[in-house]
């Protein structure tokens, strides 16, 4: 029998795969990994201590944050920053991001952006949460890290993974070679490998979507759920509904056992309610790693432009045949992306083209 392989042990082993890299990424993970088990302790005790509840101060989406998410927010920002190798820290919970004090952060190559406390509305029900992070190569040379070093594609993530807070607690993460899950052992306080080389099945029989708000849905989507909730023997139909409403808990349970997660656009948030940049694009890279899918029903999530900290985007991700399946439906019955309506009615009321 193989013996326990720490987390720590692991990013060490793993340094080799990056023979350039000087093990300030292998740092980064570790500093990561640290302040997870903290935030852990802490949801672990949520209903034990008098730290639930709103703390009273409302974040940049004009959500109010709960002591938790406070808490989280701290703890990874002081984690990223003692390390030095973080030059800015973008978070769910700061309208702006945070650099990282100059004096420390001089040499720091990375950027990391950070949603402490993902489906923090479920703490109070004792239902599972996460973490989500993702990590860039800082672009500037020299002086301050700007906006601009924030703002980078999904494509050039050097690293994503997310951290879940269920029955039990575990890290996932991709350096881009593959996706490995840790487990923690309470007992030891380690996370020890206990899913090697993840893969996401190609097909599934769950779809997760909140269908409360079915009728504020694009009718692909309607229509890709009445596909699902069709009887067909041949692709095990009807599929089986499971909607947490934690992404992190949704998505890694459909990694496991094969399923979609959906959360589109609505007419009352015509640009999805999930963020590009802390949310999406490391679920995407961590999915993509697994071997499955991540659109925005049409386009890929990982190439899409990013031109602001908290910018919001449908998304489609999980087991690739069930994406593609969705997709389908998208093109058939919303053939329009929402840029492509916001520019036909903006043509309609003559403020664009029109004129030769
Ligand atoms: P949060 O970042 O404010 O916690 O919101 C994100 C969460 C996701 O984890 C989850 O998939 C989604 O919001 C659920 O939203 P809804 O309640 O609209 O279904
Ligand atoms: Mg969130």
């Amino acid at each position: 029998m193989q013996g326990l392989l720490t987390l720590g042990q692991f990013i060490i082993e793993k340094q080799s795969d990056f023979p350039y890299a000087k093990g300030e990424l292998s740092r980064l993970l570790r500093d990561i990994g640290i302040a997870a088990k903290i935030v852990n302790r802490e949801v672990n005790k949520a209903g034990l201590m008098d730290i639930l509840g709103d703390v009273g101060t409302v974040n940049i989406q004009g959500e109010n944050q709960k002591k938790l998410d406070v808490f989280a927010n701290e703890q990874f920002i002081s984690a990223l920053t003692s390390g030095g190798e973080c030059c800015i820290v973008a978070s769910e919970e700061n309208d702006d991001f945070v650099p990282i004090d100059a004096e420390v952060s001089k040499n720091a190559k990375y950027i990391v952006a950070i949603d402490p406390l993902d489906g923090s509305s479920n703490i109070d029900v004792n239902v599972a949460v996460g973490t989500i992070f993702s990590i860039y190569r800082r672009k500037s040379t020299d002086g301050k890290a700007t906006l601009e070093d924030v703002l980078q594609n999904g494509t050039e993530q050097v690293a994503a993974g997310y951290v879940i807070y269920g029955s039990s607690t575990m890290l996932v993460y991709t350096t881009g070679k593959g996706v490995n899950g840790f487990t923690l052992d309470p007992s030891i306080g380690e996370f020890c490998l206990s899913h090697p080389n993840m893969t996401i099945p190609k097909d599934g029989t769950i779809y997760s979507l909140n269908e409360g708000n079915y009728v504020h849905f694009p009718d692909g989507v309607k229509k890709y759920l009445k596909y699902c909730q069709v009887e067909d023997q041949q692709t095990s139909r009807p599929y089986t509904s499971r909607y947490i409403g934690s992404m992190v808990a949704d998505v890694h349970r459909n990694m496991i056992k094969g399923g979609i997660f959906i959360y589109p656009t609505t007419s009352g948030a015509p640009n999805g309610k999930l963020r590009l940049v802390y949310e999406c694009n490391p679920m995407a890279f961590i999915i993509e790693q697994a071997g499955g899918r991540a659109t925005d029903g049409y386009n890929r999530i990982c190439e899409k432009e990013v031109s602001s900290l908290h910018q919001r985007s449908a998304i489609f991700i999980g087991s690739e045949n069930m994406v593609l399946k969705a997709e389908e439906f998208m093109r058939q019955y919303s053939a329009l992306t929402p840029d492509e309506k916001a520019e036909k009615k903006l043509e309609q009321m003559g403020v664009i083209g029109g004129i030769d």
